[in-house]
């Protein structure tokens, strides 16, 4: 810490010994071990990003756009640009970040821009707001160097899409992972095309990480529910829903129905059960149990999953429905997990 912080901390009669985790940053801790979990078997190529910048003493700010930036770039996937369509047939994306000091940005029903998550980014470090939507988000990303992309849907969204025109049926899909918890390692990483039959399944990844200096961070960035109405914004750019980060004591992602997300602030109240002592597992779990008693008799047609990490660079995962799944990789490599369920 430089001396002037020091002097105008001590003024505020916080000492060195006092001074909260989410100050105290800037100095590496050879005890702690860097570590970043995301959502899904997508998250396992994006971690590889992420890890990359994290075991080079990088930040976890940095490692959690990077890292998601990955799945944005994948355009034959679900996130990004190459994903499903609302019901008019047009992408719309929604992202969020946030850092270890409260700072936080968010953009949502975006069009024609590769990566929201730096848009996001920009929001929190270039402008005075947390939030932009829509053509407000789009003309920032414009006036910030993002160029503005092609309308026309991935060919596998415009099959996607083409089939669902013929019901309009809008009826979100649970989300279910075909592949087993299993450890990759990068020289062996064929992950695109190993990996990709149960893409389309989901259409989010989230991202959470510690660094060395034992700073957390997160990201969430998605296409949202496919064939959604035009103007549906779900959980990932809501602070407090898809995303939350406190440095005291961890950081959450959500991914599945956004709507059962948002009403109970979900992320937000993993985290604030992980300060009464909870574990990661334990905290997701309480806040989809909760779930699950509002959803009553239809939270069998719904999947939420939420993925913890604490202070201590602990990992927990729960879902409502059996087949989600999460990578997590640290220093003993990049690991799929099948996370514990409810139902
Ligand atoms: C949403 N939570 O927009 C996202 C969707 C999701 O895997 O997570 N899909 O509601």
């Amino acid at each position: 810490m430089d001396r002037r912080k020091f002097i105008n901390l001590s003024g505020l009669g916080i000492t060195s010994f006092s001074i909260p985790n989410f100050i105290q940053s800037t100095i590496p801790t050879s005890s702690i071990q860097p570590i970043v979990a995301s959502t899904w078997d997508a998250g396992l190529r994006a971690n590889v990003a992420a890890w990359d910048i994290l075991k080079n003493g990088g930040k976890s700010l940095d490692a959690v756009e990077q890292g998601v930036m990955v799945t944005e770039n994948e355009l034959n996937c679900c996130v990004g640009l190459g994903a499903n369509p609302d019901r008019d047939g047009i992408v719309t994306l929604d992202a969020s970040i946030m850092d270890h000091e409260f700072n936080c940005g968010s953009v949502a029903f975006l069009e024609r821009i590769k990566h929201p998550i730096s848009v996001a980014r920009k929001v929190m470090e270039k402008s005075p707001h947390v939030f932009l939507v829509g053509a407000g988000a789009q003309a920032f990303a414009l006036a910030n160097g993002f160029s503005l992309e092609s309308a026309d849907l991935s060919d596998q969204a415009k099959k996607n899409y083409e089939a669902w025109l013929k019901t309009s049926n809008y009826q979100p899909i649970i989300n279910v992972e075909k592949h087993q918890s299993a450890t990759y390692n990068d020289s062996a990483f064929d992950a695109p095309k190993k990996l990709t039959d149960g893409q389309w399944n989901h259409d989010t990844i989230g991202m959470i990480a510690m660094d060395q200096f034992g700073n957390l961070s997160g990201s969430c960035t998605t296409s949202g529910a496919g064939f959604k109405m035009r103007g549906r914004v779900g959980d990932s750019p809501i602070i407090g829903a898809g995303l939350y980060v406190d440095n005291e004591v961890g950081a959450v992602v959500a991914t599945g129905q956004g709507e059962d997300v948002i009403r109970v602030a979900g992320a937000s109240a993993v985290v604030e059960w992980m300060r009464q002592g909870k574990s990661p597992e334990a905290a997701c779990k309480l806040v989809v149990e909760k779930i699950n008693r509002i959803k009553k008799e239809k939270a069998k047609d719904i999947q939420v999953c939420f993925v913890a990490i604490n202070k201590k660079g602990n990992v927990g995962a729960y879902a409502l429905q059996k087949g989600f799944n999460f990578s997590v990789y640290n220093n003993e490599g990049n690991k799929l997990n099948d996370a514990a369920y409810l139902i």
